[in-house]
């Protein structure tokens, strides 16, 4: 890639951070009442997770948390984004609080900002106690209900320190890959339920967000976390354009449209008239999914190419969402997924650093008034160490400095950008894949749990230290 010619730099305040999540490295999964939550069960179903890898111990963060905290302070970091274990804090999913489940995430917490890195709360990121799933799960209205009081349990306890908070990490994935495709858990395949997930974690999304103002100072900033696509046609024949207008609804309007605008888009109510009635949507859900919110997490790793192919029913899957043969997206299944041209890392995702730029100002144009911020942004690639123990990644440096430079050109461009965490702070469990995939910036030995920053963890901290975009060979 090209070096521009004029330094890319930042904001002074810019958070530079890395976000992880519970289940992806907690372990432990037994301690403190935990309890299963649907990843547990999922992982333990042959056949689910790629050589039935589970999150058992994965990364023991639970137990490591110091050494990884003083990890991100070594290299400069000054924002962190993790997510809370529902089973921990609720192991029923219902009830009081269990002291020693939030008690950890006060230690951490109290670490983080001993440490000078700014917290940020995410409150489900897919791990839904399975006694919840056992109950009907997201498809229902209760685990709404449930997951505001939920909220309300952790902003009251973290509230007074943590200042950034995200109710719902990627909702797509949870309703429609966890109900519709069921490559993630519970690994459901039901069209119609997949919908009525995606209405009422919108609805829990708004509760919660109203749950945590009532118990929270007035500083602390609310946000969700969306993997909103960017998605574009094979060709400019109309038919390939409605095909992008389908896929947009089903990937972005379904969430934004009732978590921004209070309303579903009209064309998605049509469009899946065939899968659904829509009749679970009851007065009042939508004008309480619109609660104002301060702030909006993108989360961006590939654009979607997509044709019409009337008549036709899709072949393998190029969507980049799983090996299933149900489809994620209800009412659609005559769309064709197309790769697009390009470089890919090892995830087969397609490397396409303009796509940032293009999701930052579309939502800065639908969400104006909304800080934004990057919530994860990376790529897997087949790192190794060499003979010296050292890790080599410069096609991670180079992805995360052309990302990087799109989040820089669209702030040039006025998108209130605020922050920037990549996925992931250290190799860990990665859902169906199994911990085959590494997105980490710091390498871990999984036979010895063993931490070692990549030279992409070096670049990174010197662009979080000096707000500057090194060099790619300046690790
Ligand atoms: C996100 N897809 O997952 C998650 O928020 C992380 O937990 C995950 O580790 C990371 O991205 C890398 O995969 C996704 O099929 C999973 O489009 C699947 C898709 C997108 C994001």
């Amino acid at each position: 890639m090209p070096e521009p010619l004029t330094p890319v730099t930042f904001p002074t305040d810019f958070l530079w951070g890395c976000a992880t999540s519970a289940y992806q490295i907690e372990g432990a999964v037994r301690e403190g009442g935990r309890t299963p939550s649907i990843w547990d069960t999922f992982s333990h179903t042959p056949g689910r997770t790629a050589g039935g890898d589970h999150g058992d111990i994965a990364v023991d963060h639970y137990h490591r948390y110091r050494e990884d905290v003083a990890l991100m302070a070594d290299l400069g970091l000054n924002a962190y984004r993790f997510s809370v274990s529902w089973s921990r804090v609720q192991p029923t999913g219902r009830g009081p609080a269990v002291q020693v489940g939030l008690d950890f995430y006060r230690r951490l917490v109290d670490d983080l900002l001993e440490h000078g890195i700014q917290p940020a709360v995410t409150l489900y990121h897919w791990d839904l106690p399975q006694e919840l799933e056992d109950a009907g799960g997201w498809p229902e209205r209760e685990t709404a209900l449930r997951f505001a009081e939920y909220a309300q349990l952790v902003g009251d306890a973290l509230g007074d320190r943590v200042q950034h908070w995200i109710t719902l990490n990627e909702p797509w994935c949870s309703a429609f890959l966890g109900y519709g495709s069921g490559v993630h858990a519970p690994g459901r395949t039901d069209p119609a339920a997949s919908l009525r997930a995606a209405h009422h974690l919108n609805l829990g999304h708004g509760l919660a967000v109203s749950a945590l103002r009532s118990v929270m100072p007035a500083r602390n900033q609310i946000a969700v976390s969306l993997n909103s696509s960017v998605v574009r046609p094979l060709s400019q024949d109309p038919a390939d354009l409605a095909a992008v207008r389908r896929i947009d609804d089903l990937a972005n309007g379904v969430f934004h449209g009732p978590m921004l605008h209070g309303a579903y888009p009209a064309s998605l109510l049509a469009d899946t008239a065939s899968v659904t009635d829509w009749s679970f949507v009851r007065d009042g859900d939508l004008a309480a999914a619109k609660a104002p919110l301060d702030a909006l997490g993108l989360n961006y790793y590939t654009p979607a190419l997509v044709s019409a192919a009337p008549g036709k029913v899709a072949g393998p899957r190029a969507d980049g969402h799983g090996a299933s043969e149900h489809s994620p997206w209800p009412g659609a299944d005559d769309v064709l997924f197309h790769q697009t041209p390009g470089e890919r890392t090892e995830m087969g995702w397609t490397i396409d650093p303009s796509g940032l730029h293009e999701l930052i100002m579309r939502y800065s144009r639908e969400a104006p008034g909304l800080r934004l911020y990057i919530t994860e942004n990376g790529a897997a690639y087949d790192d190794k160490p060499d003979a010296e123990g050292r890790v080599h990644d410069p096609e991670r440096i180079a992805y995360l400095r052309a990302h990087l430079a799109e989040v820089e050109r669209a702030i040039a461009d006025g998108a209130d950008v605020r922050g920037y965490y990549l996925w992931s702070l250290m190799d860990n469990f990665e859902w169906a894949y199994g911990y085959g995939k590494r997105f980490g910036a710091v390498y871990v030995d999984y036979a010895t749990l063993e931490r070692t920053p990549k030279s992409s963890a070096h670049w990174y901290g010197r662009a979080a230290r000096t707000g500057e975009l090194p060099p790619v060979d300046a690790a």
